[in-house]
């Protein structure tokens, strides 16, 4: 069976802002109350969508959720209208305030894990939304995720939207980002290979769970000879991987992984080869590529895609381009014979301040053909939709935010209507809560 991967990209949403919220996410932590730019990096994640028509790939979009996320205030006892609301939030805890407000929606490589059909069972394309328990502000996401996953995924005959885990931190969920996939061609049967942590003490928390892991892949189905659990590495957490997407990612036959991402990272390869025959390795040295740069420029959380022409490509933030030695390091992978045959670097400067590099702003989901028609065509782009969504972005998005504008009521009447004005501008109806009102 043939199938296609789509990347659903987040669209970057009207109040991202640098609130340091993601303890153990270095660049979320050094940005911290800095001013950020949410019309530039809307427009630069669109840009980067753009990029992956033009390879031709399919390209989708996950919404913005609406924030400040008025449901938390008001399960957390603030009362009265929007405004009260908000204004009461900011003088009684502002940062609290910053955690409703937090666009960290944009990184959907957490909204879900996703399998596809020729994994699974009973044949269908399973999602489950990621609970992302570990930061209160990502904890708050998962219930708009589910509603959308329901909406783009309605078709039950293909697909099967299953809720976010229970069980809080004792089974934290962190998505795709700590999920990879093995397979020849995207239509054939994979391996799949979810990252957990035991970790426990030190700076930093890990955010996957092992439980979880194993939950997600009972729920979806799959075969337990075709699915590995792997345990990411403690001290590549400590050194700022709060993600495993932060040091490796798959495509196809490849694992193209830092040698510091996994704990006891030869044993790790070597169960993963046995459920894998066909793995194909691209191990970057500590010797060649510090840890400490690999995070710093995310050389790992590139996208990694197959081209029509079956070759691959590494879609690279700047920042790789900027650090000497992941800079040679990408210069020289190519003169040599891996599937990796070029290069790309793309500007995600704004998201990459906040830990989100190309591929935490995308989540895959490979289809078939039948299936890729039952999805959402709403939710689908081309060339033309992204320039209206560039329109959009330059009516309606703020240019600049700071930490300080955060309890601005008149910032929340912004975001009120741009996210009104992109359902029109997309067709969907009354989407979010405060539509339905
Ligand atoms: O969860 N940053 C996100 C970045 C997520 C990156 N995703 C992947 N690696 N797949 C996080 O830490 C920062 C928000 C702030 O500090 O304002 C934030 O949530």
């Amino acid at each position: 069976m043939t199938a296609q991967e789509i990347n659903f990209d987040g669209l970057i949403g009207p109040t991202h802002n640098y609130a340091g919220l993601s303890l153990g996410n270095v660049a979320s932590s050094k940005n911290a109350g800095g001013v950020a730019r949410p019309k530039l990096a809307a427009l630069q994640g669109l840009e980067k969508m753009r990029l992956m028509l033009s390879l031709g790939l399919g390209q989708g979009v996950l919404l913005p959720h609406l924030r400040p996320h008025l449901p938390t205030l008001h399960a957390l006892g603030f009362r009265g209208s929007p405004e009260r609301m908000i204004a009461d939030a900011h003088t009684a805890d502002p940062a609290l305030l910053r955690v409703a407000t937090s666009a960290s929606s944009m990184w959907t490589a957490n909204a879900a894990t996703v399998s596809p059909s020729a994994d699974t069972l009973d044949g269908k394309v399973h999602l489950t939304p990621a609970n992302l328990a570990t930061m209160l502000h990502r904890s708050i996401e998962h219930p708009f995720t589910e509603k959308m996953l329901h909406t783009i995924f309605h078709d039950q005959t293909h697909f099967s939207v299953h809720s976010a885990l229970p069980g809080g931190t004792h089974l934290g969920d962190e998505g795709a980002a700590n999920h990879g996939r093995l397979s020849g061609d995207h239509g054939h049967a994979g391996v799949e290979m979810f990252v957990y942590s035991d970790k426990s003490g030190g700076r930093y928390p890990g955010r996957q769970t092992l439980r979880a892991s194993q939950a997600v892949a009972r729920l979806h189905g799959l075969s337990p000879e075709r699915t590995v659990f792997m345990q990411q590495a403690n001290a590549a957490i400590e050194a700022g991987a709060f993600h495993n997407d932060v040091v490796s990612v798959t495509n196809g036959s490849v694992l193209f992984a830092h040698s510091g991402a996994f704990e006891n990272q030869p044993a790790a390869m070597e169960s993963l080869r046995i459920a894998y025959p066909a793995l194909e390795v691209v191990e970057v040295a500590e010797a060649v590529v510090p840890m400490a740069d690999a995070i710093s420029s995310y050389l790992f959380n590139s996208q990694l895609i197959t081209l029509p022409d079956e070759s691959m490509i590494l879609i690279l933030p700047t920042e790789v381009q900027q650090t000497l030695s992941t800079a040679a390091y990408v210069a020289d992978l190519l003169t040599h014979n891996t599937p990796i045959k070029q290069a790309r670097y793309i500007d995600v400067r704004e998201s990459m301040k906040n830990g989100g590099g190309p591929a935490c702003l995308r989540l895959r989901v490979v289809l078939t053909e039948a299936e890729k028609s039952a999805v959402d065509q709403r939710f689908l782009m081309d060339a033309k939709k992204l320039a209206v969504l560039e329109a959009w972005v330059k009516a309606t998005y703020p240019d600049e935010i700071r930490p300080d504008d955060l309890g601005d009521i008149a910032l929340h009447r912004q975001c009120l209507e741009a996210l009104d004005a992109l359902t029109k501008t997309l067709n969907l109806g009354s989407l979010y809560e405060f539509q339905a009102l």
